[in-house]
């Protein structure tokens, strides 16, 4: 489900339905999708609440995980299949406590250290490496890590890594290479002029 992971927000958008645009990367084979409105949203909780159950209801509808970035009660409110948390939000152990039990949990890291920290909590199911090159995505964004930190963390992690951050088709085949099991993107859907080829050549780098 890691393969080809869509993350977006409404801060993301370039003009797009985002009900269509969700719509049309599942069609072209997205594997899950991320709901992270943070940063230069200008939704009301009211709205963001409205919205997540609409692409909630997509997501079940044909079956793709729903999970929800940084905020563990919309998670919770949207009935989410995950909750992902970055090093920088709430602290994971209170997340997984707040979290419904079923709930899958992922947790962005960015050193080996904190891989090595997320391999004790066994609550853990994934790990999100990044970002991994240069994103305009992510106002707070660190310095990009590269592939051969990715590949050390990949290498020293329980769990399975995806990569985030900068993706394009130019470097997605890089990443099965260097330990990722698949990759996370904004951009290259939002800002993609065939979304459909798109994601097909992730699908592809991690066939
Ligand atoms: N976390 C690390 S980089 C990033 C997030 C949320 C943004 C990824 O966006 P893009 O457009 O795929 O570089
Ligand atoms: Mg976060």
């Amino acid at each position: 489900m890691l393969k080809a992971y869509f993350v977006c927000g409404s801060q993301d958008l370039v003009g797009q339905d985002f009900e269509k645009l969700l719509e049309q990367s599942i069609e072209a084979g997205v594997t899950a999708f991320q709901f992270r409105d943070k940063g230069a949203s200008i939704l009301t909780n009211q709205q963001r609440l409205e919205l997540g159950q609409n692409l909630r209801a997509i997501c079940k509808a044909t079956n793709v995980p729903f999970i929800v970035d940084d905020d563990v009660k919309l998670a919770n409110a949207l009935k989410a299949d995950g909750v992902h948390v970055g090093q920088k939000d709430e602290l994971i152990t209170k997340v997984i406590k707040e979290a419904d039990p079923d709930m899958m949990i992922g947790l962005s890291c960015q050193t080996i250290s904190q891989v090595q920290k997320a391999n004790k909590i066994k609550e853990i199911d994934y790990i999100g490496a990044g970002p991994i090159f240069p994103t305009a995505s992510k106002d707070d964004a660190v310095a990009p890590m590269g592939l051969p930190l990715m590949k050390e963390m990949a290498e020293s992690s329980r769990v399975p890594i995806v990569a985030i951050g900068g993706i394009t088709e130019d470097n997605v085949y890089k990443l099965k290479p260097n330990g990722a099991v698949g990759a996370a993107f904004i951009s290259f859907v939002t800002r993609s002029q065939d979304v459909s080829a798109s994601v097909k050549n992730v699908l592809t780098a991690f066939a």
